[in-house]
Formats: C-alpha cells, structure tokens, sequence
C-alpha cells in the first residue's frame, strides 16, 4: 500500500449539553479528522485531542502543527499500520497525532483487504455494554434527573465526574435514589493529593466499581499509597500513556483496573498491547472515551469488545453527545452497542453530514 497524503479536516460538533469537569467545561467538540489516501483505500483516524491542553499535554491545534511540520513527512515511505508506528516513535510524546495518523493508516490496509478493526484486534464479542460519564452539574437535582434519564435509556454503568466539593453528596444521592445495584464509579481527573486520603477514603460506603485518576499523572507512587488508604478499587487513566507506564503502574500497586484511551497510548495496537499485559497481569480493563464521533466511536467499540475489557467503557450512543453525528449514528439496543464487522472502521462519515459540520480542510502530501 502506498500512502499519497492526509487530508487534515476540522469539523465542528456542538454538544447536546454542557460537559464539565475538575478540569473544563465543553460545550462543543472541534475534531481534527484525518484521511489518508493510498493507491488501494482510503481510511480515517479521529485525532481526540481537545481543544485546550487541560486533560493532556496534547490540543487540537498542536495535533495539527506536529502532522504537518513532523509526522505526515515522516511515514512517506510507509506501507502499513505497524510502520507507522514505527517511523513515529523517535518523535516524544504526542500520542493522540500519531494515534489519529495510524489509526487511519489501518483503516486503509484493512478496507484494502477485507478486514475489520474488531476482526484485526480481536474481538471476541458482538456486542459490548454501554457506561456514560456523567458531568459535574450546578445541583444534587439536576444530577439526580441526568443519571435518572440515563438509566431508563439502558446504561448499563455510570460514571460520575469529581471534583473537590462535589464528591461524596453527589454519589450518596445517586446511590440512594437508584440503589445499590447500579454500576457507579467515580472519576477525579486528577483534581485531589494525597493530603486528601481521608477523605477519598469515605467513598469506600458506596460500593464504586473503581475511582478514576485521583492524584496527578505523574504521582504513580501517590497512587500506590492511596491504593493502601483505600478499599475502592484505583484506576488509572491519565498516567497510562503506553504499555511500558502500564506495567510500572501495575507493578507498583498503582492501578488494579486500567482505563484504555487508544488516543492517550498512541492509538490501537498501543492499546491492545496494555490490554495484553493487562490481561496476563489480572488487571481488567474498560475503554475510555474522548467524545469521539461516530468514527472513533467505532473503533472504540470495536477495541471493547476484546477478552479482556470485562468492565462497561465509556462507550455510548452518539446521542449521548451529538444530537447529529457525523457518521450513521450509533444507538444504543438494550444497553449494548453491536461491534461493527464491515471492512476497516465498518463506518465512514455521510458526506453532507461531514461538509455540514467541516469548519476547515487541508491537504498534506507525503
Ligand atoms: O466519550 O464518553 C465519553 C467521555 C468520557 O469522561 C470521559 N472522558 O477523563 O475519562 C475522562 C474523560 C476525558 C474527556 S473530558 C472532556
Ligand atoms: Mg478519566
């Protein structure tokens, strides 16, 4: 397969509501899509940086700067998904541009043969169940009406984002109004130290599946001695940026459960080879979710349905949100996404859709 260039596109995707966070409150997602074109297919790759650098180093703008000035150059010569990788890794950091790069460099190689992503990374499932993160809102009621909502759509598991001040009324209430047989975990985003053990340590009452990132990225061994402060289960997400962090964490008692985001790793085989090590240490593992269109969306849920994600991802309808996506919307059936099985991604954007919402196009030779 010869690969002749990238088309860099920025589409603009309002949210149905306001998402907020320990870190940041997004109203609308600005995704830098990326096609390559090569002699046999074309494929995609969603870049799920976000617009500003407040979850990770990484944002939109960098994504598209670093393509240009360093990596798009540097596959020309390229023939597959692997040498992708390959050609990228003296480059430091910037997983999610290189993770949109490779993602649609695979898509191309297996629409060209045939191929599913699920197929390719090895699925084992032909559905996976549907977890939905939960924003920070202004009230105990409006949380209540959101989770409430939610529930009676089918989700299976819900995740509440933390922050100092909203942490134990909020999951107190959702617990006492929905029961004990919900799903709940907790998400920090890093917004604690380990100076706020203690009172971590109170969520233990609720039964969480798992809090996610409490402390900072780099505080691995921050992690670990929270682990010992603590019953709920830590699970790390922001600090596993590659299998090698993966196993360290693990090592050191950091993490019993891993959130993979193939965007954070540097893209999908990254991410098979943590849930590889994962599964061989024990260690389950979900797939986390960066607001992706309809077309990370696929390959995420495709990644999911791997042996070893034995927990619900962050992995819901489009409606969830978009109120329209860029690709077929994915919807949600009884809790449960099915995994696509068509060649590559099984998905590509509608091109009206994909002009409607484009706000910017380039294209970039090799
Ligand atoms: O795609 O369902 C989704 C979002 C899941 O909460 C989610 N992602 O830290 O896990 C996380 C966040 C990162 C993005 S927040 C804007
Ligand atoms: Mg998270």
């Amino acid at each position: 397969m010869k690969i002749e260039g990238f088309e860099l596109r920025r589409v603009g995707l309002p949210l149905v509501s306001p998402f907020r966070t320990s870190f940041s409150t997004q109203t609308e997602r600005d995704i830098l899509l990326v096609k390559v074109v090569t002699d046999e297919a074309e494929g995609w790759g969603e870049c799920v940086t976000l617009g500003d650098p407040l979850y990770s180093p990484e944002y939109t703008d960098g994504a598209a700067d670093i393509m240009k000035r360093y990596f798009i150059s540097a596959i020309s010569g390229v023939r597959d998904a692997i040498g992708v990788g390959q050609a990228l890794h003296p480059f430091k950091g910037h997983p999610m541009a290189k993770a949109a790069l490779e993602t649609a460099v695979l898509d191309a190689e297996l629409r060209a043969s045939g191929r599913s992503f699920g197929r390719e990374l090895g699925s084992v499932k032909d559905r996976v169940p549907c977890g939905v993160s939960v924003g920070i809102m202004d009230s105990i009621p409006e949380l209540l009406d959101a989770v409430g909502g939610y529930i009676d759509e089918g989700y299976v598991r819900i995740k509440l984002k933390i922050e100092p001040g909203w942490d134990i009324e909020p999951v107190r209430a959702v617990r006492e109004r929905f029961g004990d047989d919900v799903q709940l975990q907790v998400d920090a985003n890093t917004a604690y130290t380990l100076a706020d053990a203690r009172h971590l340590a109170k969520l233990d009452d609720f039964d969480l599946l798992l809090i996610e990132q409490p402390l900072e990225e780099e505080d691995i061994v921050g992690h670990a001695d929270l682990a010992k402060m603590m019953k709920t289960p830590i699970c790390l997400d922001e600090s596993i940026t590659s299998a090698q962090t993966a196993a360290a964490a693990i090592r050191l008692g950091a993490t019993s459960v891993i959130n993979i985001k193939p965007g954070r790793v540097g893209g999908y085989l990254e991410a098979r080879r943590i849930h590889d090590l994962a599964v061989a240490a024990g260690v389950p593992v979900w797939c986390g979710g960066m607001l992706e269109s309809g077309i990370g969306r696929a390959a995420n849920i495709a990644l999911a349905s791997l042996p070893g994600f034995t927990l619900p991802g962050d992995v819901s309808s489009s409606s969830r949100f978009y109120e329209t996506d860029i690709t077929e919307p994915w919807v949600m059936e009884d809790g449960h996404l099915t995994v696509p099985t068509g060649p590559g991604l099984g998905v590509a954007p509608i091109p009206e859709l994909l002009e409607a919402f484009t706000t910017s196009v380039e294209w970039v030779a090799v």
